[in-house]
């Protein structure tokens, strides 16, 4: 009965109420309120946009118990949303806020409040709100004069990100008459200065500034509005350069941004199977070229292939992918051969911008003593440091350190018993190599497909790598032999949490795509390649 009366009261004293009111609106509202959730009870007429799911949660609330929890994004704009009913006019202004939070991924993330409707005859999109906001941190989006047009029908408002496919909570979202402040979660923005995140950039922001530098890890607590100088850290003179911003001294703070090592990428979330175009397997107009090499390493002598792209610069730094080819194959596999013609793909695809010039080599496991399962320890010892101390990548030396160092500019795969070598590598490898992929073939270690992945997991720990730090993207056909060998391993791996299932590496870091029908044959596993390569190497591992 409060309920009903609270309606009443809002539909009369507010003019622009229809006769019936939204789902949101409850008993607990302000009477001022033309909409308000609160997801006190349930999803109050939410739904997912575009697949994404969306459902009542107690794990986080900016107020109250519960909030809208969004997930299963399979791209940016896939968010929450919720159909505005006749009482919101076209022609009118209104007050719009939400509360945003997200749990993992980047540090900030771009975050829009978005409306949606139809507009003689075609669909439009305006931005009500948009928030850098802070992992971890309730933020509000809001603008208190936004004027649905006239016109406009089929009004929905909805919540999605600028990039990226991560999971989110919505709560408090409301909507009240135009020129209205409504408030929300204060502070939780990217805000240059505002360290104490409440907001503002003030003496208090100093205090806690000053703090920081004195606590041993400031550095590593310092949420990212503390880096006023964007260096990445926080150190002394992001603390004197607020000082002198609050001081007037200085108007706004030099942007000290490193030189990024890495290109961003917009992932999609659940990657599918998509064959090269066909042209892609004839001869470029722009050729790399594709070397050959020996070498003398803890194996005895052996050649390798190295295609280093079109207008190579040895000046220049470039990622490196090695990839090793099946059993009863050779070096001259992945280049020489019909079913694979490997440099013509890689050629189209740099030219076409999918994906940045790098070098990629084709050694062999064949060789006394040398196996698939061994094969590990001659990358180690001998083909890397052979390879990158001619060939120019990230590797500032061939020393052991800087190779090291450079783990997220390497990366690793191959087909059938080339697969079983990639995950041989990862298991022994993982402080050399950060991209790995394994393409019809499981792994060799470990009993059962628990113990396989186990061995996996117990590697990642052993080395002591965060899950941001090493990133798979295995791939096989639906009727190759090997799916029945891997799909159980990949289950299994899926269960352990060194391994996030997706294939948005800003999210995750595992993916297996199944390609249907697809048997274990290059000429299939190629494709694979062509879709799991531009993923790699976008990830700072920091
Ligand atoms: C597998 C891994 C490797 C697999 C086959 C192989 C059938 C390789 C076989 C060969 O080269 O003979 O999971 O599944």
């Amino acid at each position: 009965m409060k309920k009903l009366l609270s309606l009443v009261a809002a539909a009369a004293t507010a003019s622009a109420l229809a006769a019936s009111a939204p789902v949101c609106v409850n008993a607990e509202d302000e009477e001022n309120y033309l909409l308000s959730c609160s997801f006190e009870s349930g999803e109050e007429g939410w739904e997912g946009r575009g697949g994404a799911s969306v459902e009542n949660s107690s794990k986080e609330a900016s107020d109250g118990d519960h909030a809208l929890y969004c997930s299963n994004r399979g791209d940016s704009w896939q968010g929450a949303l919720y159909k505005l009913d006749s009482g919101f006019k076209s022609g009118e202004t209104y007050s719009f806020s939400a509360n945003v939070m997200y749990e993992s991924g980047k540090d900030k993330d771009l975050y829009h409040f978005t409306m949606q409707y139809d507009l003689g005859g075609e669909t439009v999109y305006k931005k009500i709100a948009s928030a850098n906001i802070l992992k971890g941190r309730w933020a509000q989006l809001s603008n208190a004069d936004f004027t649905i047009p006239s016109g406009a029908d089929d009004v929905s408002i909805y919540i999605e990100t600028e990039k990226g496919s991560g999971s989110f909570y919505v709560d408090d979202v409301k909507a009240a008459s135009g020129g209205t402040a409504i408030s929300g979660a204060k502070g939780g923005k990217y805000i240059l200065g505002d360290v104490n995140t409440d907001g503002d950039v003030d003496v208090y922001d100093f205090v806690s500034a000053r703090k920081l530098i004195i606590s041993q890890d400031g550095d590593k607590s310092a949420p990212i509005n503390a880096d006023v100088d964007k260096s990445t850290e926080y150190e002394i003179n992001d603390l004197v350069l607020l000082n002198n911003f609050l001081l007037g001294k200085i108007k706004e703070f030099p942007d000290n941004t490193p030189e990024p090592t890495v290109t961003p990428f917009d992932y999609e979330a659940n990657k599918q199977f998509k064959e090269a175009p066909g042209d892609y397997f004839n001869a470029c107009q722009q050729q790399g070229k594709v070397t050959k090499e020996s070498y003398n390493g803890i194996r005895g002598n052996k050649s390798l292939y190295v295609y280093t792209p079109y207008d190579y610069d040895p000046e220049k730094q470039y990622n490196i992918f090695y990839l090793m080819h099946g059993g009863g194959e050779n070096e001259n596999t992945l280049f020489f051969q019909n079913d694979t013609m490997l440099q013509n793909m890689l050629d189209h695809m740099i030219m076409n911008g999918e994906l940045e010039p790098l070098i990629v080599v084709t050694p062999t496991f064949n060789g006394s003593g040398s196996e698939a399962g061994n094969f590990y320890e001659e990358l180690r010892a001998s083909v890397i440091p052979f390879v990158e101390g001619k060939y120019s990548t990230y590797a500032e030396s061939t020393s052991e350190a800087d190779i090291k160092a450079s783990r997220m500019h390497r990366a690793y795969g191959g087909f059938s018993m080339g697969s079983v070598s990639t995950w041989a590598v990862f298991q022994n490898d993982l402080d050399l190599v950060g991209y790995f992929m394994p393409l019809s073939g499981d792994h060799w270690q470990g009993s059962g497909a628990y113990g396989k992945a186990k061995s996996l997991a117990d590697a990642v720990d052993k080395f002591g790598y965060d899950t941001n730090q090493y990133y798979i993207f295995a791939a096989t056909g639906s009727d190759d032999i090997a799916y029945p060998n891997i799909n159980p391993q990949v289950e299994e791996m899926k269960k352990m949490s060194q391994f996030n299932f997706t294939s948005d590496f800003s999210q995750g870091n595992f993916y297996f795509m199944v390609a249907p029908g697809k048997t274990h044959w290059w000429g299939y596993v190629r494709h694979y390649v062509y879709d799991a390569l531009p993923y790699f190497f976008h990830e700072t591992g920091e």
